[in-house]
């Protein structure tokens, strides 16, 4: 449906049913949050609680994602006040079809989101302890006993990220890897050639080692592929249909946007990226999806359809990644603490060609899922970023006029607009 009709259909619901004195059960039209989702009682439980979300900032951020190099962009906001679909530009430079929030993306690393969620139900199964060596597992894999499961999923293992070297020259690094199909044991090798970069526990360093053995670990301790662990434990029970872990294949089936990779050298044409098996990253980062579904997996994920009580606070325990006080991590999720005061969780991904965020508010009654099909492109990122601050903190106010003699101090930059380098972003 056109964006702006399906909104104004969604207002005139509610209006009616106001009138009507029903409880507006078809404005709160976000996917199912799960087959058990409860319908909500009245119209004040109905809302988000939040300012409706600044539509035009929306379509400026996608705009600015473009105008720095991404062909093109889309953001899609669910919630229980409604559903907002904004696209710019193109999902495919040859033919020229325009971007849309029904096709398929390449997620990267909100992969491990999922990875934590299966893995923390075979926490709750009893199969892995949390604070137990990652050696008591997968006897030898790690060259120190002390390095345990926690460490892995809060990046505080202090194993090395190897895909640092690995891209270290984008488009030469992507095309030696694209159809490369590494086992687990591989990967661990390449980061455990290089010095580890923390004592285990000491600090956060973001290493996407953590996360294949992570996968390794699903494996050993369910005894079936992630793929297949991913499918039942999750992708299965939400009913997200175009969600998929597809490794070591290379397609992204059904509709889809093209992925574009900038290489570093100034004026080299773009590369499609979009066909990869994506095993250097695996269950780091190779999931496929599309926005609607992720915008049921953080919702599901925050109000516990996924995780008891005590393993999501687990997960939602967090430290900060840096020195602005606005990004933490706790285990496979991000917060975000937006210039409103709102605080999200969920995730961002960067694979070749292919930016995401997903995230939602505590209370999973709004999320935002946002892409842009480039990379290699920080500031394209950074304005991909600006789509947060739009999705949920509304309007914000006009700047105050200028007193004239006097200095204005300028606002502090929202979080998702600090234009931070590529790797420290993260
Ligand atoms: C790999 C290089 C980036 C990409 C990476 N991706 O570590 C993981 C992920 C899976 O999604 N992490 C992000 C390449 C940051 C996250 O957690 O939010 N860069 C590119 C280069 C640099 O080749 N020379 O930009 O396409």
């Amino acid at each position: 449906m056109i964006p702006s009709l399906n909104r104004r259909l969604a207002v005139s619901a509610a209006l009616l049913a106001v009138v009507a004195g029903v409880a507006p059960a078809t404005v709160a039209q976000a996917a199912p949050l799960a087959p058990t989702a409860p319908v909500s009682g009245g119209s004040a439980e109905a809302g988000s609680g939040l300012p409706a979300p600044d539509l035009d900032a929306l379509v400026k951020a996608l705009d600015n994602a473009r105008a720095a190099g991404a062909p093109g962009a889309m953001a899609r906001i669910s919630g229980r006040d409604g559903v907002w679909n904004k696209t710019v530009g193109v999902r495919d430079t040859t033919t020229g079809a325009a971007m849309d929030t029904k096709a398929r993306f390449r997620i990267g690393s909100v992969t491990k989101t999922f990875s934590t969620v299966v893995l923390l139900q075979l926490v709750a199964e009893k199969k892995i302890e949390l604070d137990s060596p990652v050696n008591h597992y997968l006897p030898g894999l790690l060259p120190d006993d002390r390095i345990t499961v926690r460490h892995l999923l809060t990046h505080r293992s202090g194993l090395a990220d190897y895909t640092n070297a690995m891209f270290n020259d984008t488009v030469p690094g992507f095309e030696a890897v694209r159809n490369k199909v590494f086992t687990y044991d591989e990967l661990v090798k390449l980061s455990l050639s290089e010095p580890r970069t923390t004592e285990p526990g000491v600090s956060y360093a973001y290493s996407n080692t953590n996360f294949v053995v992570v996968g390794m670990l699903i494996e050993k301790a369910s005894g079936r592929p992630v793929a297949k662990e991913y499918e039942r434990r999750i992708i299965k029970p939400l009913g997200m249909r175009n969600t998929s872990y597809v490794h070591p294949r290379t397609e992204i089936k059904g509709l889809h946007v093209n992925g574009y990779l900038t290489p570093d050298q100034a004026g080299l044409p773009l590369v499609d990226s979009t066909e990869q098996t994506v095993s250097w990253a695996q269950s780091a980062g190779a999931m496929i999806s599309n926005a609607a579904d992720l915008n049921t997996f953080t919702s599901a994920l925050v109000t516990g359809k996924l995780l008891s009580a005590p393993l999501l606070d687990q997960m939602l325990t967090m430290t900060p990644t840096d020195a602005t006080n606005t990004r933490f991590y706790g285990l496979g999720l991000r917060r975000y603490d937006l210039s409103c005061g709102t605080s999200v969780y969920g995730h961002t991904g960067t694979v070749q060609g292919f930016y995401t965020y997903a995230f939602s508010t505590r209370d999973g009654k709004r999320s935002l899922a946002a892409m842009a099909n480039t990379s290699n492109r920080g500031v394209a990122n950074t304005a991909l970023g600006g789509t947060l601050e739009a999705a949920f903190c509304g309007k914000k106010p006009a700047p105050a006029a200028k007193a004239r003699g006097f200095a204005t101090t300028p606002a502090a930059p929202a979080p998702a607009e600090v234009d931070l380098p590529e790797r420290n972003a993260r």
